[in-house]
Order: structure tokens, then C-alpha cells, then sequence
């Protein structure tokens, strides 16, 4: 009897990796409104201060309102006045 036993705690360790797998790539989510930087959707919301990436790529609809502006970049160091 000892067979059956070896198989479920099989089962449940090879379900826990699964399961921090998962966890790992929702961390890892990538928004696809900053396809030139790696920024998780929302919640939380972000703001610049809270991200190392600078004067990057903007799609609608920035959901961390980024570019506030709207010219399609976020997080601008130099504005054009
Ligand atoms: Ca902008």
C-alpha cells in the first residue's frame, strides 16, 4: 500500500509547482499599453517615481497614466515646452 500514497504526494508537489508557476507569471504580467518596458497592469497603480523606466513607448489606454500629456511617451525627463 505504500504505491498509492507515493503518487499523491507526487501529485501534490508537482501541483504546488504548477501553482507558483502561475503566481510567478502574474507577477511577471507585462502591460501591453509599454511594449518598450515591463510594467504590470493595475492594481496597484504606479506612478514615474515608482518605476526605473524613462521616456518610454505609451499605447492607449495607459491604464497608470503615464503620459499624461498624450504624445505617445511616458515618463518624459526632457518636456518641450
Ligand atoms: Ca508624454
Amino acid at each position: 500500500m505504500k504505491h498509492p500514497f507515493r503518487i499523491f504526494l507526487l501529485t501534490c508537489f508537482l501541483l504546488a509547482i504548477a501553482g507558483s508557476k502561475a503566481e510567478v507569471q502574474s507577477q511577471t504580467n507585462c502591460d501591453r499599453a509599454y511594449p518598450d518596458a515591463c510594467i504590470p497592469s493595475p492594481p496597484p497603480y504606479l506612478h514615474c517615481k515608482d518605476i526605473p523606466y524613462r521616456n518610454f513607448r505609451v499605447l492607449p489606454p495607459d491604464p497608470h497614466r503615464f503620459d499624461r500629456d498624450g504624445d505617445g511617451i511616458g515618463c518624459e525627463t526632457n518636456r518641450r515646452r
